[in-house]
């Protein structure tokens, strides 16, 4: 099945989960583009959207679903998005799409968070996708050299400027056999806004082919 098949049918799944008048959180992405889609056929069904990127939002409006501000409307039942890598643990690398920040807040908002994804993104173990980090401008080389302090390669995304107006360090070379205490190590360098490893809260579920995929429990 080829990837924008296997993107369409876990699209299909997540819609399944859409309960009828709520604010879906929509995140960024192809895979996320298809689910949009979804939700065009049921709008009437739906409330509204909370979106994490300008992409996303322009991608809901032109489908006339209303897209609202997560301080109006949040909590949140349903948080979907798609991801770079998925653990077997539903730990993720995001922000192959520079939305990372956004996309972040609303699954923190959000009580279930689906992550959508086809078979490329699953991986043993973390890291082979350099891990976006979103920082502020002014702090790009401090933020660098402590990453590289860090034994990580950090690659600026130049000519990218989040929908928040920060940039992007992309970190090469890592293996991550500690995907929460890393995020959590990059979020006390001052000048990062953002990484991401959603790991501290991972996806609740992972379709995948059409399917829930089962949780492989931490021991
Ligand atoms: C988004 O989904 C980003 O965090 C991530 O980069 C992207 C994956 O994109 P795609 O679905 O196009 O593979 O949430």
């Amino acid at each position: 099945m080829s990837r924008d098949a296997q993107k369409k049918l876990a699209a299909e799944k997540a819609l399944e989960f859409v309960e009828d008048g709520s604010v879906v959180g929509v995140g960024t992405g192809s895979t996320v583009a298809f689910f949009i889609d979804g939700l065009a056929r049921m709008k009437s069904r739906i409330e509204g959207a909370v979106s994490s990127s300008e992409q996303s939002t322009r991608q809901l409006q032109s489908h006339g679903i209303p897209v609202f501000d997560l301080n109006a409307v949040g909590p949140l039942k349903l948080y979907v998005d798609g991801a770079d890598e998925c653990d077997p643990y539903n730990r993720l690398i995001k922000g192959g799409g520079a939305a990372l920040t956004r996309e972040k807040i609303i699954a923190a908002a959000s009580d279930r968070f689906i992550c959508i994804i086809d078979e490329a993104k699953q991986v043993e173990l973390l890291g082979k996708f350099p891990l976006p980090v979103e920082v502020i401008p002014m702090a790009r080389s401090h933020v660098a050299r402590a990453i590289a302090d860090m034994d990580g390669l950090p690659v600026w995304r130049e000519g990218v400027v989040t929908d928040n107006g920060n940039w992007i360090l992309d970190v090469h070379n890592w293996r991550i056999q500690d995907p929460v205490g890393l995020e959590a190590k990059l979020n006390q360098i001052v000048g990062v806004v953002a990484n991401g490893l959603f790991a501290a809260r991972p996806a609740d579920e992972v379709v995948i082919n059409g399917q829930l995929r089962p949780l492989r429990k931490l021991t």
